[in-house]
């Protein structure tokens, strides 16, 4: 319903300062190579492939600036650039009635995508796959790392804490509301998100209720709390981060977590959405192709990805 004319905007982010593992700005360049362009131009889609960091290659500030630091946080000045062009990109995809297909990159980049969607659509119900809630702030944050933090940003949690939100990441316009996030496929989350969580009022579908309801019955009920007027009809953005799925589908990501979905009830996932016609948006995070022991490792990492971005554009759909 929302792209009748069927034209995609791929936006290659390469960035990895959200994290400290290299290798994760690979994953653009990766699923590229696989072919994606050309298999979602096979579904019908007219593509571009846009590059927002083209000015300056992110990936080498990641190791050099130690100064870039505020307090234990990681990398505030470049994560906050980063994902500011990110932002913009997705704008200007919008802004042309283009959707938006966001490869990353570490998940902080998600303060872009979301953000940009949300104004745009400023119904739009986020349904954000992934074994973490990733939405630590800055005073909770045990490690620093900033792809831990996305949701806090876009929520305006850090307006209030004790450490102050650096200049860098002022922009952000906070403007994600805590019942327009559902997310899926939780599994590692840190005492301190869980408060936030409870606090907020966030629904999450964890491992737990995914065994236990299943993954249909979990996606309609998400959807239903996502647009409750409507009877789970209306907008939705996905920001999805690969290591949802179990590792043995997809080895190659910084932060695995046994136990997770299976590649089919990852893949059902999406399909369900692109069924709706009211998917507007599609992030995929965290493939990191230098983690992999071995060749089959990358490859099933990137097959998994590829699928993702393929199914949410109905690829299986008849
Ligand atoms: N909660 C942990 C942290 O804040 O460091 C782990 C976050 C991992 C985030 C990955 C990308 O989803
Ligand atoms: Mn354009
Ligand atoms: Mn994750
Ligand atoms: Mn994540």
């Amino acid at each position: 319903k929302h792209y009748p004319a069927k034209k995609l905007s791929i936006i290659a982010a390469p960035f990895s300062g959200g994290q400290s593992k290299l290798g994760v700005e690979k994953g653009p360049t990766f699923m590229l190579k696989h072919g994606l362009q050309h298999q979602l131009t096979n579904l019908g889609w007219t593509t571009q492939v846009q590059h927002p960091f083209s000015q300056e290659d992110y990936s080498t500030r990641v190791k050099s600036d130690t100064k870039d630091m505020l307090a234990h946080i990681k990398r505030p000045q470049l994560v906050g650039e980063a994902a500011q062009l990110v932002y913009g990109a997705v704008q200007e995809a919008l802004s042309h009635n283009e959707f938006p297909l966001t490869l990353g990159g570490d998940h902080s980049i998600a303060m872009g995508t979301v953000s940009a969607t949300v104004e745009k659509y400023p119904d739009v119900g986020v349904l954000w796959i992934d074994a973490h809630a990733d939405i630590n702030t800055l005073d909770s944050t045990d490690s620093g790392n900033l792809h831990g933090c996305p949701v806090s940003f876009l929520m305006g949690l850090n307006k209030t804490g004790k450490l102050e939100c650096p200049p860098s990441l002022q922009w952000v316009p906070a403007n994600l509301k805590p019942e327009k996030i559902v997310y899926i496929g939780l599994r590692d989350i840190d005492a301190t998100e869980k408060e936030i969580l409870k606090e907020q009022g966030i629904n999450a579908f964890s491992m737990y209720h995914v065994d236990k309801f299943g993954i249909n019955k979990v996606i309609e009920m998400a959807l239903m709390l996502l647009h409750p007027e409507t009877a789970g009809v209306g907008p939705i953005m996905c920001s999805y981060d690969v290591d949802a799925l179990d590792p043995l589908f997809v080895p190659a990501t910084g932060t695995p977590v046994r136990g997770g979905l299976t590649l089919r009830e990852g893949l059902f996932l999406v399909e369900r959405l692109a069924e709706t016609g009211d998917l507007v948006g599609l992030d995929i995070v965290e493939v990191n192709p230098d983690l992999a022991a071995h060749d089959v490792h990358v490859s099933d990492t990137i097959a998994a990805s590829c699928a993702i971005a393929r199914c949410a554009l109905g690829e299986t759909l008849l």
